[in-house]
């Protein structure tokens, strides 16, 4: 088992092997098995490129073969940034066919992202395309490697044309390959926390654990082989990858479609051609969807299921999208780090227009608690507090955070404020944990402070959430400072010339005396949404010291 990864307490391996829930089947062997399942049934589907589950599976092997032939062997950790695409399907599965961990970056990551990611999981390859939207990603994997001490291969997923759309992956004799190296209980790719920390700790996923999840959430979504799935979000996103997504979808012998992008002038089309029937989206896309659908009607009787989840859903707009899509929704809260909580197909209208449903497996075991700890009563909020067979117990290599971030029980702290109804829905009611979720990308306030204070004429900064109507929630920036820049485009060179990508980019900004403080002396993140949701109102706490007490003196 690599270093640095924490395994489940043995009593509870025994447990969850016992009762069936974890296998010891790895993505390797599911990966023939669905070939020998599913064999010529279409499998895959990206612009003009379609597999059957044989030709994705045989694709697999000439990938592995590739990426074995470069050197890369078991337990190997190699960053994995390619866009939705068939290629980053083919390449994860064959990475996980010899064992290679894939740590699953965001298509928007760059430098500092990057380094971070290679620094931490100990990746000795990246792979990325040439240039993908303009961006030139041969650049960056050189930077990160002339940075790195152990990043040894940049695998460009392409040809030297540099052109925009074609990628291509490294290809192998599959006779030279090992017969599948990896264990069940072993990582098999890491996907990223939007945690509570300045970047982003890894989630080791095992096999056995995944496959659980998949399974799992392929019966909650009532998935066949007659099921068409629309991969609409980002597929390095837990959320599209397996909630159940393009994993339960191969695993129930259906066919995936994946979207370069998720608007709705795209999807609806794809929708269409391929009578998908199932996707799932964050709630600003289902706006944009709802919106579009409102405006020109389009034909999508196929589609008879809609995931909607990654950031709170506005009850009225639960409504609007079951009334305009003329579909079934189900509310998911989910989190890289495992736990899922879906409403039910046969749920009531209320609780599907109104809550996140229960969790997926009778195994997870959920708590609120209250900030003593105790757990609090129904319909009280508190922290919500998970454990399960595939809820991780430990962030890799971060032993110190691990103490705090789970109980000594091993539950995870999820961040998420939450209560449970009376007739045992969960209900994720706020966050705890200080980051913003804006279109259902998360970004990290204390990522972004460090950033800032280190700009030049700056001495405080706070980054906060705002609600938002389109977004969901805006992130604003206060700044304190003798010179700190004047707009909002000059802390956006700040931050991209930083290396950082662009999603967490301020949308507004204001520069302040001072910014608040709670009694406890920390940054008073409430009173500085009230002052950007009214930015005329007087704040005491935005006047110079001397000011202060002019004031107080008059
Ligand atoms: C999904 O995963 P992550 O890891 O990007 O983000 C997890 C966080 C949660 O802790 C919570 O703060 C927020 O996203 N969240 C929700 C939510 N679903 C996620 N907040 C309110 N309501 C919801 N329904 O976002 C994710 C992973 C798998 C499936 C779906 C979403």
């Amino acid at each position: 088992m690599i270093d640095g990864f924490t395994p489940w307490p043995e009593a509870d391996v025994a447990k969850y092997i016992e009762s069936g829930v974890w296998t010891n089947e790895t993505f390797a062997d599911a990966t023939s098995r669905w070939a020998s399942r599913w064999g010529d049934h279409t499998a895959l589907v990206h612009r003009d490129r379609k597999l059957t589950f044989s030709s994705m599976h045989e694709e697999v092997e000439f990938v592995a073969a590739g990426l074995f032939e470069i050197g890369l062997r078991a337990e190997d950790r190699v960053v994995l940034q390619l866009p939705n695409s068939a290629e980053f399907v083919v390449a994860a599965l064959a990475m996980f066919r010899i064992g290679v961990i894939p740590v699953f970056s965001l298509a928007s990551h760059r430098d500092k992202e990057i380094d971070h990611l290679v620094r931490v999981s100990g990746a000795i390859g990246y792979i990325c395309p040439v240039r993908y939207r303009g961006y030139d990603y041969a650049e960056l994997g050189e930077r990160i490697r002339s940075r790195s001490d152990f990043l040894r291969h940049i695998i460009l997923a392409g040809n030297d044309t540099r052109s925009d759309s074609r990628l291509d992956l490294p290809r192998g004799d599959p006779k030279v390959l090992p017969n599948p190296a990896a264990d069940a209980a072993s990582p098999a790719f890491f996907l990223l926390s939007g945690g509570t920390t300045a970047l982003p700790k890894l989630i080791a996923r095992t096999h056995r654990d995944y496959i659980y999840q998949i399974r799992t959430a392929a019966n909650v979504a009532s998935l066949s082989s007659l099921d068409v799935y629309l991969a609409a979000l980002p597929v390095e996103f837990n959320f599209a990858w397996g909630c159940p997504g393009i994993l339960g979808t191969f695993e129930r012998g259906g066919t995936v479609v994946i979207a370069d992008t998720p608007s709705p002038d795209e999807c609806f089309d794809l929708i269409e051609t391929y009578k998908v029937t199932i996707t799932s989206v964050v709630p600003t896309v289902a706006v944009l969807w709802v919106d579009a659908q409102e405006w020109e009607k389009r034909v999508m009787r196929s589609l008879s299921r809609i995931q909607v989840g990654g950031a709170r859903l506005d009850p009225k707009l639960a409504v609007r999208i079951q009334e305009v899509l003329q579909t079934q929704l189900m509310q998911v809260f989910g989190m890289a780090e495992g736990l899922l909580s879906m409403t039910r197909l046969n749920d009531n209208f209320d609780v599907i227009v109104g809550t996140q449903g229960t969790p997926i497996s009778p195994y997870d075991e959920i708590v609120v608690v209250d900030s003593d700890g105790n757990p609090t009563a129904c319909g009280v909020p508190g922290e919500l507090l998970a454990r399960g067979p595939y809820t991780l117990r430990g962030y890799f290599c971060a032993p110190e955070y691990n103490d705090h971030a789970f109980t000594s029980d091993g539950f995870l702290r999820t961040g998420d404020q939450a209560y449970i109804t009376s007739i045992g829905n969960l209900v994720i009611s706020g966050r705890i944990k200080d980051v913003i979720i804006r279109g259902g990308e998360k970004i990290n306030a204390a990522e972004i402070e460090e950033q800032l204070i280190a700009c030049p004429g700056v001495t405080a900064a706070a980054s906060v959430a705002v609600p938002d109507e389109l977004l969901g929630e805006i992130h604003y920036i206060f700044l304190v400072g003798d010179s700190p820049p004047g707009s909002i485009r000059e802390i956006r060179s700040w931050l991209i010339a930083r290396g950082l990508a662009e999603f967490k980019i301020p949308d507004r900004m204001e520069v302040v005396k001072a910014l608040p403080l709670t009694s406890l002396g920390k940054v008073d993140k409430k009173a500085l949404v009230v002052a950007a949701l009214n930015p005329d109102s007087v704040r005491s706490w935005n006047i110079s010291p001397q000011l202060q007490k002019d004031t107080d003196n008059a």
